[in-house]
């Protein structure tokens, strides 16, 4: 396998850990915890999981302990850093016992079930430290949650005498992951699992969760694009660019970016929630801003967009709750094109979900009638708001020019950001997270836990001041509506509108709309100054103050 210099260098990086995990550790435990919310239905749920304390390591006394195997699991969307949660894994369960084994299921969660699976050896793991993707093992969304997959889990397990399970995960593939450390606790099965916290999108986060891992190097990769297209379009002034950025519901990405780069403007899905707007108001917003531009004969700017914001659109919100439940009822699920689907939940939605679904541009609704992803979500990313935005906008500026508006030369570009970030080279950042976070994963295993969480925390001090530890994944646990039923899930951290970096970006976005006063980040470095380096993202820094 060709591989570039840049790996060749990255491939000899040693990612840091926090003191505590350089030798051995002993499990320090906090109070009983709850969960967020319905705490009553949680732990009916969860008898064998529910209450334990959080867990936090110091350093201990060696302990001997007999060889095990330990499996892993990359689930749902690539982020950076996976390889390096697995290295971190792999050498932190070599030190406890060399003769220890790590097996990859391949493909996601699917690989449990289909018992398909390779070792990973040192061999392997070597071509991949420090490197972007999940390509290793693979990734997938198929979700566990039947009594028949676990038991299918359990048989390769004990083939392969595993002891504990890691899945890497954001919230739907954890809360699958506290559901079978709960399933194999009351079995008595004796294997543990433990989770990690993955996912570009920055949501699952929370006291305990600094951030997910991924979310630093995929901003960065963005916010480099859109600084890029920010020179090109402060050089040519000639274009609008509308540019949409992952981050499913959550607009921590959008927010990341707006925060790096100062585009003249950012939607933010739940502010747009907050303040009850209609697709209309998001549009006014946008043409009065490219209005007030042109005035100052700038006829060019820079949209970010959340790609998740339709579904904050108070009216369209409403419609995808009724479409869930109506896509849920048994008659449903036989049907197997998409204008059936479509014609099956018009004659369904009540009249007033109806009018806002026949207000909808035809491509905009069928995206939103059509299958969710195995976790029931929408698939947002699939929904091309960018276009239906700057055309809604361009249509408004039409009608103004005819009410004799100057409004000035409306000229636009596209573009998505997701795919592009996902598997990007990790950051220090995220190389170094991710590393302490699967070697923390192996003493969670080595101290008996499960149904924890890897945690790593204080990530804005130097690495070998963080603090490490595993926290119970019932702590973040409440229930929602799910495929139209109620179900245990992770609380999905959305942008706070009272949290510091919305409040700083509030406090200047509007000098931003109306100067150009664009930064351009550059690409992510590896080698040089430490400020250039090794700055966690902004949002993290004004959340922690610093
Ligand atoms: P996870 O929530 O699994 O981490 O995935 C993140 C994400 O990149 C979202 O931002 C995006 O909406 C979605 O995955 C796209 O999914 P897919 O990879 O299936 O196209």
């Amino acid at each position: 396998m060709a591989i570039s210099n840049l790996q060749k260098a990255r491939a000899a990086y040693q990612p840091k850990l926090p003191k505590a995990l350089q030798g051995p550790v002993k499990a320090v435990e906090g109070a009983a915890t709850q969960s967020v919310g319905n705490q009553a239905e949680i732990k009916e749920l969860f008898p064998n999981t529910y209450g334990m304390p959080v867990i936090t390591f110091e350093a201990g006394e060696p302990v001997e302990l007999p060889p095990f195997n330990v499996g892993i699991i990359l689930s749902g969307g690539q982020a950076p850093g996976g390889h390096n949660v697995i290295s971190g894994l792999f050498d932190g369960v070599k030190s406890l016992n060399p003769a220890n084994k790590l097996y990859g299921f391949i493909l996601g969660p699917g690989g449990l079930v289909d018992h398909n699976y390779m070792e990973i050896t040192a061999d392997i793991m070597d071509k991949y430290r420090n490197t972007g993707g999940f390509d290793i093992i693979g990734s997938g969304r198929t979700k566990l949650e039947e009594v028949d997959q676990f038991e299918k889990g359990i048989q390769i397990l004990r083939e392969l005498n595993i002891k504990a399970l890691v899945i890497i995960g954001g919230d739907d593939s954890n809360t699958n992951a506290c559901v079978l450390a709960e399933y194999y606790a009351a079995k008595k099965y004796g294997v543990q699992v433990i989770g990690c916290p993955k996912t570009i999108d920055g949501d699952l986060k929370n006291e305990q969760i600094e951030t997910s891992f991924g979310f630093d190097t995929a901003c960065k990769t963005y916010s480099e694009l859109i600084g890029n297209i920010q020179r090109d379009c402060n050089s040519a002034r000639k274009y609008w660019h509308f540019i949409k950025v992952m981050g499913r519901s959550a607009s921590h990405i959008a927010l990341e970016c707006a925060l790096q780069c100062q585009p003249n403007i950012c939607l933010i899905s739940e502010e747009v929630e907050a303040k009850a707007m209609s697709l209309d108001d998001v549009v006014t917003y946008i043409a009065n801003a490219v209005a007030k531009r042109a005035e100052e004969g700038n006829n060019f700017g820079t949209v970010v967009i959340p790609e998740g914001i339709i579904e904050f659109i108070p009216a369209i919100k409403k419609l995808i709750a009724e479409l869930n439940d109506v896509l849920a009822l048994p008659e449903a699920q036989s049907i197997n094109s998409g204008n059936e689907q479509i014609e099956f939940v018009k004659r369904h939605l009540s009249k007033e979900n109806l009018n806002v679904f026949k207000s909808l541009p035809s491509d905009v609704a069928a995206q939103l009638a059509l299958d969710r992803d195995p976790h029931g979500n929408v698939q947002v990313s699939l929904i091309e708001t960018e276009k239906l935005l700057s055309r809604m906008v361009a249509d408004k500026l039409a009608i103004w020019k005819h009410q004799d508006k100057y409004v000035g030369k409306f000229g636009t570009q596209h573009h998505f950001f997701g795919y592009e970030g996902r598997c990007a080279a990790p950051s220090n950042y995220d190389a170094d997270y991710c590393y302490s976070l699967g070697y923390n994963a192996s003493r969670l295993i080595a101290n008996g836990k499960t149904g924890y969480m890897s945690i790593i925390k204080n990530t804005t001090a130097p690495a070998a001041e963080w603090i490490a530890g595993g926290v119970p994944i019932t702590m973040m646990m409440n229930l929602e509506k799910r495929n139209g039923k109620m179900k245990p899930v992770i609380r999905k951290a959305l942008v706070e509108l009272d949290g510091a970096p919305f409040k700083y970006f509030a406090a200047h976005r509007d000098e931003w709309a109306k100067e150009t006063a664009y930064v351009y980040p550059g690409p992510i470095q590896y080698w040089g100054p430490t400020e250039v380096c090794d700055q966690p993202t902004k949002t993290l820094l004004l959340e922690k103050a610093k």
